[in-house]
């Protein structure tokens, strides 16, 4: 195929992906509880000037919530006696930022109660969040979506992409919930803010493929500072920042570290693997480029399996089933 005629392919899968918000409409309380997104947007950026680090957990958190079970809250039941939910899961095991959207959902059901679901907070506090550091909205969140009743821990170990993961299986990972390689690189992007804990990682540094050597595709300089970090194998806790320098701000510093083999997790580094998904890397590198299109992919994700309409729930507290 030439050039132009894949670029006319990925633009017309994502015109496609932007339609499949299905029944989620700009400003979808805007009868039923017009301050509903000022709610939100006050409570997160109040939060956000305390805590430098709430933008990672938020943006995270819907990222998590949208992969199992589509975009409907799931990610935020708490376990019961009789159930593991998805907070219970592996890759859960260092999500945040909970409490801020509680604090959120108990001040909208005091003005509108049972109208406005989790599941909107959580896409509505991910952009509020990021966009705290620019003082303004940076990308369009539609909503409308419901709550849903059943979270489980094996479905987020089964859907959740792992970090070890190559470049195919990402990309079947994304496209199991009807997203393109376009939408795994610029939604990568994300891990330009927070952290990643060694034990995700740590191989690269130590025992790659079981020989005692490093993951060649890692920049060596950068892994010999990463093992000053996590000083052993034996290390999970360890946090290091996933955009070295940069990562609690919003910028297109994950993309260029990443032309580095400065990509922190083996599925960062994968993205250089495809040379298609190598090639909008460095298209990436351009800011105005990069905000446009991860506004785009998170409509796209913030539309995975949405329940609407009458299916699922408005949830009285975002942490348990009514
Ligand atoms: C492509 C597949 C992805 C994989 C394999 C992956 C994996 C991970 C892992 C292992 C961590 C570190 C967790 C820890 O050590 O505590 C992490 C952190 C993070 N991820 Fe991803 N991720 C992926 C995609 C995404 C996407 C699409 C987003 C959002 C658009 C995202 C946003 C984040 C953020 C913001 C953090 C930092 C959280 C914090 O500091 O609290 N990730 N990711
Ligand atoms: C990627 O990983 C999957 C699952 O581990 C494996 O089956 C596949 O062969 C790998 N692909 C490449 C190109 O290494
Ligand atoms: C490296 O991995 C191999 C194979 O898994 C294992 O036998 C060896 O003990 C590991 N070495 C270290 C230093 O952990
Ligand atoms: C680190 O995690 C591994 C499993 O990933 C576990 O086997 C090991 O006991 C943990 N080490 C420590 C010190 O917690
Ligand atoms: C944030 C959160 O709920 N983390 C949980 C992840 O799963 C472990 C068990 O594997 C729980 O102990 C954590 O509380």
């Amino acid at each position: 195929m030439k050039a132009s005629s894949i670029f006319f392919l990925i633009s017309l899968i994502a015109v496609l992906g932007a339609c499949s918000g299905g029944e989620l409409r700009k400003n979808f309380y805007e009868e039923t509880c017009p301050e509903a997104e000022n709610i939100v947007h006050n409570i997160v950026w109040k939060n956000a000037a305390l805590n430098p680090t709430l933008a990672a957990k938020l943006l995270r958190v819907h990222f998590h919530d949208c992969f199992v079970r589509g975009c409907d809250a799931s990610v935020l039941i708490d376990s019961t006696e009789s159930n593991s939910g998805e907070k219970d899961a592996l890759p859960n095991e260092t999500l945040g930022g909970f409490d801020v959207i509680e604090e959120v959902k108990t001040e909208l059901e005091k003005k509108c109660p049972g109208i406005v679901s989790c599941a909107d907070i959580v896409a509505l506090a991910a952009r509020d969040s990021v966009s705290f550091q620019f003082k303004r909205t940076l990308w369009e969140v539609l909503t409308g979506r419901r709550d849903g009743r059943i979270s489980l821990a094996s479905e987020a170990n089964r859907d959740m992409p792992s970090p070890f993961f190559n470049f195919s299986s990402l990309q079947q990972s994304f496209e199991n919930n009807g997203l393109t390689v376009h939408d795994l690189v610029v939604l990568s992007g994300g891990h330009t803010l927070g952290v990643g804990r060694c034990r995700f990682f740590r191989d690269r540094l130590y025992n790659f493929t079981g020989k005692g050597d490093a993951d060649p595709s890692l920049n060596p300089t950068y892994a010999a500072f990463l093992r000053t970090k996590c000083r052993n194998v034996e290390d999970n806790k360890t946090a290091v920042g996933m955009d070295p320098g940069s990562d609690l701000s919003f910028d297109t510093n994950y993309f260029k570290i990443l032309t580095q083999h400065k990509g922190l997790f083996q599925s960062d580094a994968a993205l250089l693997t495809d040379k298609g998904a190598r090639n909008f890397v460095n298209v990436l590198l351009d800011s105005k480029r990069f905000f446009m299109e991860f506004g785009l992919s998170m409509k796209r994700m913030g539309a995975i399996g949405v329940l609407t309409g009458n299916s699922g729930e408005i949830r009285k507290k975002c942490n348990v089933i009514n």
